[in-house]
Order: structure tokens, then sequence, then C-alpha cells
């Protein structure tokens, strides 16, 4: 007979999941590396952009004026986009330049990763040319632990840390590649092509809903024809000025979703 106390530390069973048991608190405020988060009415939080860029996990850090103003607009031009075709979003409005408010849910701490074309840590990991294309697209979860350098997890890895129950990895992924595949044709019809883009999704009231951001910090775009990049690769690599470069999009964008909007209005 043996119990749990006299196994060895490392042959004891890892803990049960604990995915039924009430919905962590949410913390009345959260400060991130480039966003703010405050509870305010019931069910209800402002997140609020500021104008710090970081990469590699937060060692190289750099302020620009006008950063938060313009992610927070192509947040909210996209995740409207995304809305009307049919992904829930936590997006209730936008407040002011900088301020969206959005349903209050707890983060999932995973990166949910759908990449269309080759780039970054992929082409990294396997040595594939960048812009090589992904058929079909490839989906990645990573682990949301800045300690630990937000490794990359597979669905086994979430079961063992109790991230996620069976049905809302299934539920992630079809969010995802769905949400995914709407933005990349969208942007294309700006000649913009998506090579890749990051998701976090949230528990609100027993639904899954996309929340976060989805803006050039959080997405790869480049110009289809010349390649020119449009995100933020040009603070993590240096190749241009941050704030021209996000405007630029943000001018590409709003007259495809003024268009995309009267569409679906009329539907
Ligand atoms: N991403 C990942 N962690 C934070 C962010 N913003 C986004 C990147 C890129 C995609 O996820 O902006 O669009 C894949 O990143 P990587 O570094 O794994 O190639
Ligand atoms: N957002 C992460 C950081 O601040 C990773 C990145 O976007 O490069 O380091």
């Amino acid at each position: 007979m043996t119990s749990d106390a006299t196994l060895r530390r490392e042959d004891r069973p890892p803990p049960p999941p604990n995915l039924h048991a009430e919905i962590p608190e949410i913390p009345e405020i959260y400060e991130g590396k480039a966003k703010r988060v405050r509870r305010t009415a019931e069910g209800l939080a402002e997140i609020y952009f500021k104008d710090d860029a970081t990469a590699g996990n937060g060692k190289k850090h750099a302020r620009f004026p006008g950063k938060g103003a313009l992610c927070c607009r192509i947040s909210e031009l996209l995740l409207l986009y995304l809305a009307r075709h049919g992904i829930a979003t936590h997006l209730v409005r936008r407040v002011d330049e900088r301020t969206l408010l959005v349903r209050s849910v707890a983060i999932i701490p995973l990166e949910v990763v759908v990449r269309f074309q080759v780039a970054g840590s992929l082409a990294q990991r396997t040595g594939l040319p960048l812009g090589t294309t992904c058929t079909p697209p490839i989906y990645e979860l990573y682990y949301k632990r800045d300690d630990l350098g937000d490794p990359i997890l597979n669905d086994e890895h979430v079961r063992l840390l109790g991230l996620a129950t069976e049905s809302e990895l299934a539920v992630l992924r079809s969010l995802a590649l769905r949400a995914a595949e709407a933005l990349r044709q969208l942007l294309m019809r700006a000649d913009l092509a998506l090579y890749d883009l990051k998701f976090e999704f949230g528990r609100c009231a027993g639904e899954i809903v996309l929340a976060d951001e989805i803006s050039p910090d959080t997405c790869r775009i480049r110009d289809a024809r010349s390649g020119q990049v449009l995100d933020k690769d040009v603070f993590r690599q240096d190749l241009a000025e941050l704030c021209p470069t996000y405007s630029a999009l943000l001018a590409r964008l709003e007259p495809l979703l003024a268009s995309d909007s009267m569409i679906s209005g009329a539907r």
C-alpha cells in the first residue's frame, strides 16, 4: 500500500486541474507591458493603451508618443470586424483615443498563434525560409508566462497544467482559425499579407470570447507586393519608425472597414 505521502515527489500524480472551480479573481488593475486594464462597473473593464513597446520578452523597451492611440483604434476596427463576422469578442465600445471598454473576462493564460506564412520564432525553430506559405495554417499555443519566456505548449502540456478543458481546447482552435482566416481575407483586399498573429481568449459567463488587442503589436502584416513590414517587427528589428508605420497601416484599414461595415450593415 502506498499513499501519496510515501510516494517520492516525482512519482506523485500531477495535481488535478482546477478547471471548474470558481472563475479566478479578476484583479482590479492589471498593468501589462503596453496596456493597463482596470475593472470599472460590474462585469466591465477598460483597456488603456500605453505608448510603450517591448520586444524580446521586455528586454527591449521604448516609448513612441501616439502608439497607444494607433493600437487602440486598429484593435477597435478589427474586433468590430470580427464581431460582424460571427466571432464573439470582449469589445463593448471605444471610450476615447486610447481606451476600449470591454467585458471583464478571465483571461486563459495561453497565447494562441495562427500562421499563414513563416516568420519569427517559426523560422528560427524550423529553418524554413521567411515567407514560406503554411498550408494548412499552423496553429500553436504558448504559455503566457514572462518568467518562463512564454514557452510553446502542446495540448498535453495544457492538460497537465489544467489551463483549459478538452472542449475549450477545441473551441480555442476553431475560433482562432476562423478569426485568423477572416482577418487574412480582409487584409488581402488592401493588398496586405497577414503572416501570423496572436490571440488571447477569456472566459465570460460560460462562454469563450476573443479578448485583448488585435494590432500591429500582435500581428505580422506585410505589403503583399513590396514586402514592406507594417508591424512591430519594425521595432524588433530596427527597420523603420514605428508610429508612421502603424499610421500607414491604419490608413489602409480604415476605408476597407468602412466599406465592410456598410456591406454587413445592409445584410
Ligand atoms: N506575439 C507573440 N507574443 C506576443 C506577440 N505579439 C505575436 C507576434 C507574431 C506572432 O505572435 O507579434 O505576430 C508570432 O510570434 P513569434 O515570435 O512566435 O514568431
Ligand atoms: N510582446 C512580447 C514582449 O514584450 C514579445 C514581442 O512582441 O516580441 O517582449
